[in-house]
């Protein structure tokens, strides 16, 4: 708490620390909603040791933000509320070192609301146009400007070969006990290059996407539920419109948590899936090529599979990189992804029909 006070004082000097309070539920940065005689900030202690070149990734953001700003302008949409914006220090600078942290201060987006677990399809068909539209402001910014803040992120060949490393180091002790989950990837290690080789080739085209389309990073309006700003920019990089789709599906089509643990709970709801298509494809389906739409049923088996292999990799090297709030969560985690990628698996067809119907 007094290192926050501190934070603050030094961050925004002409303002009274007030109060400081604990933020949503991320599994990476630490957010604090903190409240000065003056105003109402995000405070976020940015996790270095996963964004190592804080520089780039601020770059990107201030380049993003701005054009999302612009945009919102010519659109008659409320610049403030459009996307987020960050506080400058004293000395002009977009984030404070502090004791060796890096801080950063996003005004804060007030009378809005963000969902953990889905409970109404209205909700995630507005998440699908809030994203497609993030998409389509995107679409004429030159992707060659935005650094990789982190390098090979959705990079599932690469997610592959961490994962077997993860194996063979079993730095955990844990190998043993995860045999299952450890069979479950490789019986899939063929489909992780289905995306990345096309991407290689060309074939499928890089585009400007936010890469952590995760529920929970879309803010809500408390009095229209209608969104009203896209968050958690500290991914937007060159990457493809299947990551976005993909990963909005792999936490939005299943009434259940994400480290549920009871996994009869997890389910895939064609109703939500048919909501969220429905509201992207509203948006951006112009845009998309034929390779894009080939691919666009198998992107939240994608998104959903990477995502396991990921929680399952960082509990073989012994939760070193998501958040942990009890023993066992991110193999918990590991377990609802691949009971999804299960169950969306059976429905590759039924899909594509959904897909087929919005474009
Ligand atoms: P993480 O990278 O750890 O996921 P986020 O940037 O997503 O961090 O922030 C965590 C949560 O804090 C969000 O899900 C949201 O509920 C809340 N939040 C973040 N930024 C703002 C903001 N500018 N205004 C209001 N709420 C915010
Ligand atoms: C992390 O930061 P947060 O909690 O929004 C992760 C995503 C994962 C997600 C799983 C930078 O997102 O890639 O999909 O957890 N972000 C980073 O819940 O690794
Ligand atoms: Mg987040």
């Amino acid at each position: 708490m007094d290192e926050i006070k501190n934070v603050v004082k030094a961050y925004l000097p002409n303002e009274n620390f007030v109060s400081c309070a604990p933020l949503g539920n991320g599994h990476i940065n630490s957010t604090f909603l903190v409240t000065t005689d003056r105003n109402q900030y995000t405070l976020q202690k940015v996790n270095t040791s996963i964004f190592k070149d804080v520089d780039g990734l601020m770059d990107n953001i201030q380049a993003v933000t701005h054009h999302i700003r612009a945009k919102a302008r010519m659109q008659g949409i409320d610049p403030a509320r459009a996307t987020l914006h960050f506080m400058l220090t004293p000395e002009g600078k977009r984030y404070l070192n502090y004791n060796g942290d890096v801080y950063r201060i996003y005004k804060y987006i007030d009378k809005a609301f963000s969902i953990e677990k889905m409970e109404n399809p209205q909700h995630f068909y507005e998440a699908g146009i809030a994203f497609g539209k993030f998409a389509n402001d995107l679409s004429d910014f030159d992707a060659s400007q935005l650094s990789e803040t982190i390098k090979n992120f959705h990079n599932t060949v690469s997610r592959y070969n961490d994962f077997e490393k993860a194996v063979s180091d079993n730095l955990s002790g844990r190998a043993s006990e995860v045999a299952d989950e450890i069979a479950f990837v490789r019986a899939r290690e063929g489909f992780t290059h289905m995306f990345v080789d096309k991407l290689a080739d060309g074939s499928l085209p890089v585009r400007v996407t936010h890469n952590d389309t995760k529920l929970n990073n879309v803010l809500f309006d408390e009095e229209t539920n209608l969104p009203t700003t896209v968050i958690d920019l500290d991914t937007v990089m060159p990457g493809s419109y299947l990551y976005d789709f993909g990963d909005a599906m792999r936490s939005g089509s299943t009434h259940a948590a994400e480290d549920e643990k009871d996994l009869s709970l997890v389910d895939f709801d064609l109703e939500l899936y048919e909501a969220f298509t429905k509201g992207y494809l509203s948006m951006c389906k112009d845009s998309l090529t034929k390779v894009e739409i080939e691919l666009l049923p198998y992107a939240s088996i994608m998104l959903t599979l990477e995502c396991g292999i990921r929680f399952l990799t960082d509990h073989l090297n012994g939760d070193t990189y998501f958040r942990i709030h009890r023993e066992g969560h991110n193999l918990d985690r590991c377990r609802t992804q691949f009971k999804l990628v299960s169950l969306m698996e059976q429905n590759v067809d039924n899909m594509r029909k959904i897909i087929e119907k919005y474009l």
